[in-house]
């Protein structure tokens, strides 16, 4: 299993979703072989790792059974991840993390940050890999309903650090957790917006940050409902500010584009404090 490398800059987490459904891409990659070969493109353009999903959290979408979900996913992390790609499985469910870290996979991601699957943090505990925690409030066929938040910056503040808490206590390594606000899930537009503006407060839970803004509904409203595959400048020009901003990563459809304005953003950096020789 190949492990993630400290590189002093936010990563790019490519995405492959092996799904017929999935709100932005559904269906382009929804056989193993088009997967993989997506995974190997992502990879090319500078991925730093490619996150595989086997059922859709659109909203509204309904659960895909486990067999089905390990059905799409296990042969496409098996052969990136023998190819030497560090892979992600994106997955609520115990069962499909542990196989996928079976077969080749180092990190977890979880959009219910443990709370989809009660053997989920225990697992991950177990498996002795990285683990994202994202915040969310219910299953896809009902997160539309519980977008109510009193400030929405404290109050996904206050329920990821539950998830810490939870995760950690598990067994999890602090090293190893990483918090996501889960821009889409259980948000309205604004909201989303609102947690952009104010990742510090996130980020003063002391884990990294992931952020997956790629494509999302919020920036086709703020482009006048433009289809997802057309937010993609608007996806990158949020990657430079949030790479400005020394995110952990971003999990985004392309990767090129991506890896390019983290490159200009840090090289900024750098010299802002003090430039380079
Ligand atoms: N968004 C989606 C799926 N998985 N995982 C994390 N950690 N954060 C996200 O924001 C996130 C995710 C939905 O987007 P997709 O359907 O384009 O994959």
């Amino acid at each position: 299993m190949k492990q993630l490398q400290k590189v002093g800059r936010t990563l790019v987490m490519g995405i492959v979703n092996v799904t017929p459904d999935s709100f932005s891409d559904g269906g382009d990659f929804a056989t193993p072989s088009a997967a993989i070969a997506r995974g190997r493109q992502l990879l090319a353009e500078g991925a730093d790792l490619v996150d595989v999903g086997g059922e859709s959290t659109r909203p509204g979408a309904a659960r895909v059974p486990v067999d089905e979900e390990l059905r799409r996913v296990l042969p496409v992390v098996a052969e990136l991840a023998a190819e030497g790609a560090v892979v992600s499985i994106d997955t609520t469910r115990a069962d499909v993390a542990r196989a996928a870290v079976d077969a080749g996979a180092s990190l977890v991601n979880d959009v219910s940050g443990g709370l989809g699957d009660p053997a989920m943090l225990i697992t991950v505990a177990e498996l002795g890999v990285h683990y994202v925690a994202m915040h969310w409030r219910g299953q896809s066929d009902v997160m539309q309903q519980l977008t109510h938040y009193d400030d929405v910056v404290r109050d996904v503040a206050r329920e990821l650090a539950g998830r810490r808490v939870a995760a950690l206590a598990a067994g999890i390594a602090p090293e190893r957790l990483i918090l996501d606000p889960g821009l889409g899930f259980a948000k309205t537009p604004d909201a989303n917006w609102t947690l952009l503006a104010h990742l510090d407060r996130l980020a003063a839970l002391g884990q990294p940050l992931l952020i997956g803004a790629s494509r999302k509904r919020f920036l086709g409203e703020l482009l006048d409902g433009r289809e997802p595959v057309l937010r993609d400048d608007a996806s990158v020009a949020l990657t430079a500010l949030l790479a400005r901003q020394g995110v952990w990563a971003v999990r985004t459809h392309t990767a090129r584009a991506h890896a390019d304005a983290i490159a200009v953003a840090s090289r900024l950096a750098r010299e802002a404090v003090g430039g380079v020789e």
